[in-house]
């Protein structure tokens, strides 16, 4: 397989060039290919074939010790001016970042193997795919994007001999963290990664791409790149609702977006589909409503706490085809295991970092007795889901209802409140905070500001990318309406107060509610908030006035979050729409009423 798009091969030439590999290989997205590959990666030890009765077509891979998660601080936005990228992200100059990249790219893949992946992310030729070319040493790699985006001959074809595609570079090297790098070239379509072997570093379709270029490409070209899931939620009558949800990193994207609703509903006919569980795409439709398509094809999920009561779909899809990453090994039988799975930890098992487990030395306050990491994920293909809607692979996308924003909290925000408008919806996304997670490297669990979940995803100015979600509800006749949730608000001994997981579907149906114009609401200064009684708690062990405090805006922390807000969007720095600044101030007054 190859091409005769001179753009392509001119580029594939010039990187060869640089890296030296000693051979170089196309991916055609064949699975004979793909099992030669899975093979070899086995032989070398990249990968271990587990036991194929048990989870057919299932691996799993260690990563090194120092490269378990997405690293921020090592993330660069190289736009030519640097107050394009803006204040929040790290930046380099174009220029100097290309010579300083490619002095360890030289000689890179000496002796190596470099893959070349066309990919595209979306259905393949439709209006809406956007087409990349990885470069990659790894055989790793290679099998994940076989199963994240959709890869083959086909995307060459729709590619022709265009020049617009992504161009994606990755090496390997010693993978040294002191000189990894995950760089952006937003005007030159170029995404630079080297020194790291994890996810969201390497699987450049995804996070580089389909949120850092895209949101920069979706700026300039009147449309959204967002860290959402997608879920369709089907009523008794059939009628299917879609919703969007920004989420922090491990804060819960998966697993709403394959929820189980709860028996009560489950009864009556309820259902919910799967669409995507990362990443939305999304533009204003023919009909003036917002529509989302997946640009994914799989899942890069969180494995720790996945099991059959809290997201057995997700489970279920890691069934078979699944690679996993930095779980447990369990030598008995060959299969892996996780904290969170269920309560029998193998006894003969090697844990994440290659070394032998014991399991009676776990410490669930102790991180570093785990077995498995805290990041540790398995990549699913998305039609092995029993939940993936019938959308899933519709170019046109689905139509969206309602959009979303949540956040890890303790305390302060409520489960649920409804914006008032779509301008005060862009302000409560900006507004957003959660606490940090395992899936990036640094602190875990203190609060920072995450506007939109985007925080690490926004490949251009965080200002700018605010007054572009102020000026699409202007381009939108009939926008889906915003909320805010937090599954996350804990008590004294710090015990989460919502049963959360497939329960999170009651919120769900009062955002719907809200949307058809179904049910009343109190106004509070933050916004709309249910009457607790709307809040089904049939079913639950909870009482209603759980849901009260769950219900509950404390004046006094809001106004201290007032002060941390001002701070950040001063330091995002003076393109933080005026209107922003507006809305800030009526919060704070209402507030202070
Ligand atoms: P990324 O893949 O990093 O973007 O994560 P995500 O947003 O998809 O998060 P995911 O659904 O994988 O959940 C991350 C962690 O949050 C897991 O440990 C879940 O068990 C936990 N979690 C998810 N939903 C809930 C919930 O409703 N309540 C509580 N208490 N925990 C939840
Ligand atoms: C996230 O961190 O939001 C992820 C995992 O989905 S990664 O692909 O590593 O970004
Ligand atoms: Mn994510």
């Amino acid at each position: 397989m190859t091409t005769n798009n001179k753009k392509v091969l001119a580029w594939i030439d010039e990187m060869s060039k640089m890296t030296k590999p000693s051979k170089i290989v196309w991916i055609d997205g064949s699975e004979e290919q793909a099992e030669k590959l899975r093979a070899e990666a086995c032989s070398t030890g990249e990968l271990i074939k587990l036991n194929q009765k048990l989870l057919p077509n299932c691996y799993l891979h260690r990563t090194a010790v120092n490269d378990v998660a997405r690293v921020e601080d090592r993330t660069f936005i190289c736009t030519r001016k640097k107050e394009d990228a803006g204040n929040i992200n790290n930046w380099m100059d174009p220029k100097e970042c290309y010579e300083k990249l490619s002095k360890l790219y030289d000689g890179s893949m000496a002796g190596k193997t470099m893959y070349i992946i066309p990919y595209s992310m979306g259905i393949v030729g439709s209006d809406f795919a956007k087409i990349g070319i990885e470069l990659t040493d790894s055989v790793y790699v290679v099998l994940n994007m076989l199963i994240m985006t959709r890869v083959g001959k086909n995307v060459l074809d729709a590619l022709g001999d265009n020049g617009d595609f992504v161009k994606g570079l990755h090496a390997r090297a010693q993978l040294d963290e002191k000189n990894r790098y995950i760089v952006h070239f937003p005007e030159d379509n170029t995404i630079w990664s080297i020194n790291s072997g994890y996810g969201g570093n390497v699987l450049l379709g995804k996070k580089c791409f389909a949120l850092r270029i895209a949101s920069y490409l979706g700026r300039k070209e009147g449309w959204m790149a967002e860290h959402m899931l997608i879920l369709g939620l089907e009523s008794p009558d059939g009628n299917i609702k879609y919703i969007c949800a920004a989420f922090p990193s491990a804060c819960g994207k998966t697993n709403l977006a394959m929820l189980i609703p709860p028996e009560i509903y489950a009864k009556k006919g309820y259902k919910v589909w799967c669409v995507g569980d990362d990443i939305a795409w999304l533009r204003v439709g023919s009909d003036g409503r917002l529509w989302a398509v997946n640009p994914e094809n799989g899942f890069f999920g969180v494995a720790p706490g996945t099991n059959e009561k809290s997201n057995p779909n997700a489970l279920h899809t890691t069934k078979k085809n699944t690679i996993f990453t930095n779980v447990v090994h369990n030598l008995d039988n060959n299969t892996v295991w996780w904290e969170g799975l269920d309560k029998n930890p193998p006894a003969n098992a090697i844990d994440w970092k290659g070394n032998k487990w014991d399991y009676t030395k776990y410490n669930k306050n102790d991180k570093s007795t785990c077995g498995a990491h805290p990041n540790s994920r398995f990549t699913a293909m998305a039609t092995n889901c029993p939940c993936i809607s019938s959308e899933f692979n519709n170019p046109a996308g689905v139509p969206i209802t309602a959009i979303v924003f949540g956040g890890r909290r303790a305390k302060t925000a409520p489960l649920v409140y409804q914006s008032t408008s779509w301008q005060n919806g862009a302000f409560v996304g900006s507004i957003m905070a959660s606490e940090t997670t395992a899936a990036a490297a640094g602190a875990v669990g203190v609060v920072r500001r995450d506007p939109m979940a985007m925080r690490p995803f926004v490949g251009y100015d965080m200002g700018d990318y605010f007054a572009h979600w102020l000026s699409m509800g202007t381009r939108i006749p009939h926008p889906p309406k915003i909320f805010h949730v937090n599954w996350f608000r804990t008590d004294d001994e710090g015990n989460f107060i919502w049963p959360g997981f497939g329960d999170n579907m009651r919120v769900l149906l009062w955002i719907l509610d809200r949307c058809a114009g179904n049910v009343d609401a109190d106004i509070t200064p933050i916004g709309y908030i249910p009457k607790p009684e709307d809040i089904n708690i049939e079913g639950l062990d909870i009482a209603l006035d759980t849901v009260k405090e769950l219900l509950k805006v404390d004046k006094a922390s809001w106004l201290e979050d007032i002060e941390n807000i001002k701070a950040f969007y001063k330091q995002i720095g003076d393109r933080v729409p005026v209107t922003m600044y507006d809305e800030l101030a009526a919060l704070e007054a209402r507030l202070k009423a």
